[in-house]
């Protein structure tokens, strides 16, 4: 096996719209208040309980998050609807998820100074998928011109690093030179906006990285990946039950339990202690101590939940330079979170400086690489 795998490109597209907490709370009060109006009754007799207010404070405080991107606004606010108003595009026109990952597989290829004609496998790794098939990274690898192969895998919050996991092994194997993986996490149509526990924590957004051999490597900001971790350990309790076999169940398809949702304060509990003794064990089998490290790319979905792990790992707390936050803009991005702030934090290590990204969320499923900086 030659492990010589680099991370040489990484690319970010950021959707145009955004929405504040203050916006969607707004938003979120109006459609109570209107369900609890419509409701009265039921309510006053007992039958059903109040929808409660959310609150802009609560959940900056309960997640660090102030503001989220989304693919499409239109009528994610509109409280007749709740969700976002995407027209649906006919076979002959390219998908949505497609159209993202595209944009940022290009920014990807651009800074690892690639074309697709160096590129041999597309992964499209993500949350959901818009369809089952054919492959997003099919279509992706059609509209690039990249020749070779493409294809789509789901591992929730970890679909990236596993992605890249993926990569690294095809590439370690000798089975390709270059992969281009790709995370157009288009989760806004999975979103209860009529769920005040949930409606707060997810963002869309598309990232993109280039893995490739050392010996193609053609930018001087490249990193050398050391190696890859995975665990997964079954749990219920962070749930989509959205499904091709609900039309056999006669269930609603679109139900509260077939979007998003989770038992958030056990999922804090049982993951961040799990994801610490990750990277320890991790870093360990390279002979490092956390000391060594000098960013932490994590995943991005609460900022107790990162400062806790740094906590477990460093026995302080870790500066926003050694493991940058960019929940507060983003929110929880499904499995792009730790690959964003890779994106907008790696520019400043000198070679030799080590990081780690790791992802860590449903499934459960955590991800882990080493990285050195070339
Ligand atoms: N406004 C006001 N009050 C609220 C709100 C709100 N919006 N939401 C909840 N509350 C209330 C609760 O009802 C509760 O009230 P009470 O005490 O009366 O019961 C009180 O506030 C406290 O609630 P919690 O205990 O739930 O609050 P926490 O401090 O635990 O914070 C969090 C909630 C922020 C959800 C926190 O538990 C958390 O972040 N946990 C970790 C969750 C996590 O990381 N999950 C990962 C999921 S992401 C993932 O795996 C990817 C999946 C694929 C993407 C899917 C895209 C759609």
């Amino acid at each position: 096996m030659n492990s010589s795998v680099v991370l040489s490109g990484v690319g970010l597209w950021t959707p145009p719209n955004k929405i504040t907490n203050e916006e969607l709370v707004e938003s979120y009060n109006a459609w109570a208040d209107a369900y609890n109006a419509e409701h009265d009754a039921d309510i006053a007799a007992g039958k059903l309980d109040a929808k409660p207010h959310s609150s802009a404070e609560f959940i900056e405080k309960a997640s660090g998050i102030k503001s989220r991107y989304i693919y499409c606004k239109d009528g994610a606010l509109d409280i007749q609807r709740m969700r976002p108003a995407i027209p649906e595009r006919g076979e002959n026109e390219m998908s949505n998820q497609a159209e993202i990952a595209i944009e940022a597989a290009k920014l990807a290829l651009a800074d690892a100074n690639k074309t697709a004609a160096d590129v041999d496998a597309v992964i499209v790794s993500c949350a959901y998928t818009q369809r089952a098939y054919p492959a997003i990274a099919i279509e992706v690898q059609e509209a690039l011109g990249i020749e070779g192969f493409g294809f789509d895998m789901l591992v929730a919050c970890s679909a990236a690093t596993f992605g890249m996991h993926r990569a690294w092994e095809m590439i370690a194997s000798g089975n390709a030179k270059c992969v281009l993986v790709i995370n157009p996490e288009l989760v806004s149509p999975q979103i209860n906006y009529t769920d005040r526990d949930s409606h707060f924590i997810f963002g869309d957004v598309a990232t993109a990285t280039v893995l490739e051999s050392a010996d193609t490597v053609s930018t001087d900001s490249a990193f050398d990946i050391l190696s890859t971790k995975a665990k997964t350990v079954f749990s219920n309790n962070i749930r989509s039950n959205f499904g091709y076999i609900s039309r056999a169940n006669d269930a609603d398809p679109f139900g509260p339990d077939k979007l998003f949702h989770q038992a958030g304060r056990k999922v804090f509990k049982e993951v961040c202690p799990m994801a610490a003794d990750h990277i320890g064990a991790h870093l360990a089998a390279h002979g490092y101590e956390p000391e060594h490290v000098n960013r932490w790319w994590l995943h991005q979905a609460n900022i107790n939940m990162n400062t806790l792990i740094c906590k477990r790992l460093l026995g302080r707390e870790a500066s926003q330079q050694e493991a940058p936050i960019v929940l507060d803009e983003y929110a929880n991005t499904a499995s792009a979170g730790s690959v964003i702030a890779f994106a907008l934090h790696h520019q400043d290590l000198q070679p030799g400086d080590v990081g780690v990204i790791c992802s860590f969320g449903a499934g459960y499923s955590i991800g882990s690489l080493v990285v050195k900086k070339r």
